[in-house]
């Protein structure tokens, strides 16, 4: 299919706006057109329309990946990936990203990146171009202008002057001896993109991006830029990416627990919902409290997402359709309106 024959189909997706597959909670929901994109979050239904369109126009499953990812990225409305995403404590904004390539188990990363307005790029050129697989801060910034990936400002007027006030919140409440407000996880709200592909060869890739907790504390990494936490892509099995509180995440492995779950049988739903199961098991918090959601993708084309809260949506597009689907809750607590951020 084409790319102005697949706007056409996207754009029916778009104009249903948040409409819900009703197939979406059935048990497991599998795609014949390939390839296949699956992101977090309805915002992310552009990112795997543009996936599907650069594959179309001949592009490779790792471009489309980066493109698709771009144009999250590059959303000022976005408040928690890229250009216009909230800044840690001291107003900068700070970016974590991965990406794995399934056929060669791949993968390149960045964390705490700032001035960069594609930190998937630059995760990209770390897998593709050094021997290693993570680079952070300052070096990743030194190493992506070395390469040529252009600085940009990322901190928008509308951020700066969220945080200033957020700032003097928080030294009110210091002058008053109050226990200074921490920056919540406001579970009503998140915006990281994890998006998964899979191709008409039955290879898998995925990427991960995001600008974190805001209002974080300078040098915080979370979940999304570390492998088998934020993402992971195993080709011969699946690939899974999680969304919510990354230190609910991190400290599990989640994306790898769900690939394995998925191992061990689990079609894509069950293995999410049963990594976080595993999850709650282990953490005192109750899963109430957790916000940790993952998507995830076979190797046979099936696809699924549970959220520890209700209302957690995930995109799906292949050519010629898109939707974005509800994923299976393990709580009755509402996640709230979707999209915003974690402030
Ligand atoms: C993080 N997991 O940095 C990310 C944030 C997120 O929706 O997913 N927001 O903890």
């Amino acid at each position: 299919m084409n790319r102005r024959k697949f706007l056409g189909a996207s754009a029916g997706a778009a104009a249903l706006g948040t409409a819900i597959a009703s197939s979406s909670l059935a048990n497991p929901v599998v795609r014949v057109q390939r390839p296949i994109f699956v992101a977090t979050w309805p915002f992310g239904i552009r990112s795997t329309d543009e996936a599907v369109n650069v594959v179309a126009d001949g592009g490779s499953m790792l471009d489309a990946i980066e493109k698709g990812i771009w144009v999250t990225e590059s959303d000022v409305k976005n408040a928690s990936v890229g250009i216009g995403g909230i800044p840690n404590a001291d107003g900068q904004v700070e970016l974590d990203a991965c990406i794995m390539a399934g056929p060669n188990h791949a993968a390149g990363a960045v964390a705490a990146l700032r001035d960069f307005e594609h930190p998937i790029s630059v995760a990209r050129d770390v897998m593709e171009n050094t021997p290693h697989v993570m680079l952070v801060g300052d070096n990743a910034a030194k190493y992506a202008v070395k390469r040529g990936h252009r600085r940009t400002n990322l901190l928008t007027d509308q951020q700066k002057s969220k945080w200033l006030k957020w700032k003097e919140d928080e030294a009110k409440a210091k002058a008053q001896k109050k226990p200074t407000p921490r920056p919540k996880v406001n579970e009503q709200q998140h915006d990281t993109i994890a998006m998964l592909g899979l191709d008409d060869q039955g290879n898998l890739f995925g990427g991960c991006s995001t600008s974190g907790w805001g209002y974080k504390v300078p040098g915080r990494v979370g979940d999304s830029p570390i492998i088998g936490s934020g993402l992971y892509v195993d080709n011969q099995v699946g690939a899974a990416g999680a969304t919510g509180l990354g230190e609910n995440v991190m400290r599990f492995c989640g994306s790898f627990l769900v690939v394995e779950m998925m191992r061990q049988g689990a079609d894509p739903t069950t293995a999410c919902q049963k990594a976080i199961e595993r999850i709650e098991m282990l953490d005192p918090l109750g899963l109430d409290e957790l916000s940790v959601n993952f998507v995830a993708l076979s190797k046979s084309g099936q696809y699924g997402a549970a959220g520890t809260n209700q209302g957690f949506k995930y995109a799906v597009s292949s050519p010629g359709s898109s939707e974005v689907c509800l994923s299976k809750s393990l709580t009755k607590k509402a996640i709230g309106p979707e999209g915003g951020n974690i402030k």
